[in-house]
């Protein structure tokens, strides 16, 4: 199983940040699936201030200074474009990085963990299950909007932060790899899952072959768009900051997309077992489709706009292979909380691979008639 959070020394950790006040407290936070994330608090006189203190996964990242460089650039860039469009409470909107004390966006400790320390966006909050149509079209036009910035970062392509990150067909090639291995001989429990992939071999490779082709166009993309990477005000349900820039590199618009449909249209968590319970909601699709043409529509072509509904498909059908591959290499990607949690994964987004599918020319008709 891989390791659910360690504790670390945070309060050591953070002494080495340009943090004012004294330290208070330090918890694991959130729940995301791959780094170590604390909500740090510091007494500065007049209030308590909170702080997000993130331990990057180096399993994972295996250039976490690359992966520091792009975020730091990310941020820069972004903070720039806040302030000089005049809008307000700008460290709300995007992720403001704290300093370490030597000057860097960064901190690598004794034992080579590299830390970062990042402004708190209070009054927001990320979703971990969808609760109505207004976020789905918040999220996406955030996310959008996200990659509308990034059209123009300077300083040459982001490093690849984990290379071939959304190449389904190669996921496809490392999912049968684990199978053929089956190193904890778990392959003969989950024949349905294996034939329900192997049936869907073709779907792999179509989004990448356009992309070698040169029909859809490299972007910079955030490549992780799960609901709860947008930060959603708690006052006014706007999506007001995208967060967990780790993964943000070139990459589709249309792997952005179809994150979206896969964590913002069922009605239940990822790792729900209750397969009733997993199917996609028409009209969470189309806020979705609507908020993210509402800003990214403008730059989109026409091959990107045909497989905005496929991508959907696509996106849940390789995060439930991700998911299965983990499974049969014995949980050592994903964080788990219980035996079988990657499975229950897995079967989880085939369901709604499945749902989708009979969903698909409908979707079609809907993202047309925009
Ligand atoms: P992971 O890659 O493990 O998913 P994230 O960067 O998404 O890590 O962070 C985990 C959680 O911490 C998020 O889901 C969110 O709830 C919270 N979080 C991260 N950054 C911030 C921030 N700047 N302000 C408030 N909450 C944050
Ligand atoms: C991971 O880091 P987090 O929890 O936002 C994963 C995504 C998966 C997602 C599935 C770097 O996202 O690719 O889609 O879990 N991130 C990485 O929930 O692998
Ligand atoms: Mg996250």
């Amino acid at each position: 199983m891989a390791p659910t959070t360690t504790r670390h020394d945070v309060r050591r950790i953070t002494a080495q940040f340009h943090i004012h006040g004294d330290f208070v407290d330090a918890q694991p936070y959130g729940s995301g699936h791959i780094n170590d994330t604390y909500c740090a608090v510091f007494d500065q006189g007049a209030a308590r201030v909170r702080y997000i203190v993130q331990r990057i996964n180096h399993n994972i990242f295996k250039n976490p200074l690359g992966l520091m460089e792009n975020v730091s650039r990310i941020c820069r860039h972004s903070q720039a474009a806040l302030r000089e469009s005049g809008a307000p409470d700008a460290t709300r909107r995007a992720m403001t990085l704290i300093p370490a004390r030597d000057g860097q966006d960064w901190l690598v400790d004794a034992e080579n963990n590299v830390w970062r320390t990042y402004i708190f966006v209070e009054g927001a909050r990320g979703y971990d299950v969808i609760e109505n149509t207004g976020q789905a079209f918040q999220a996406a036009r955030s996310f959008g909007a996200f990659q509308k910035l990034l059209v123009d970062l300077p300083g040459g392509r982001l490093v690849e932060t984990i290379p071939n990150f959304h190449n389904t067909t190669a996921r496809f090639a490392a999912f049968q790899k684990s199978l053929a291995a089956d190193s904890r001989n778990r392959a003969k429990d989950v024949k349905a899952e294996v034939e329900f992939l192997l049936a869907r071999e073709k779907d792999c490779s179509l989004v990448v072959d356009h992309i070698k082709a040169g029909r859809i166009p490299e972007r910079v993309t955030h490549n992780d768009t799960k609901l709860n990477n947008v930060l959603i005000d708690d006052k006014t349900q706007e999506g007001i900051c995208v967060i967990d820039l780790d993964t943000s590199m070139p990459g589709s618009a249309l792997y952005d997309f179809g994150d979206m449909v896969r964590t913002s249209t069922s009605p239940s968590k990822e790792d729900e077992t209750d397969l009733s319970k997993v199917y996609l909601q028409e009209a969470y699709f189309e806020a979705l489709a609507r908020g993210y043409m509402s800003s990214a529509g403008g730059f989109l072509n026409a091959y990107e706009k045909d497989l905005l509904a496929f991508s959907g498909k696509l996106l849940t059908m390789e995060c439930g292979m991700r998911f299965l591959t983990d499974h049969l290499d014995g949980d050592a990607y994903f964080k788990t909380a219980r035996p079988n949690h990657n499975l229950d994964r897995a079967r989880n987004q085939f369901k709604l691979v499945a749902d989708i599918e009979g969903k698909l020319d409908g979707l079609n008709k809907l993202v047309a008639a925009l």
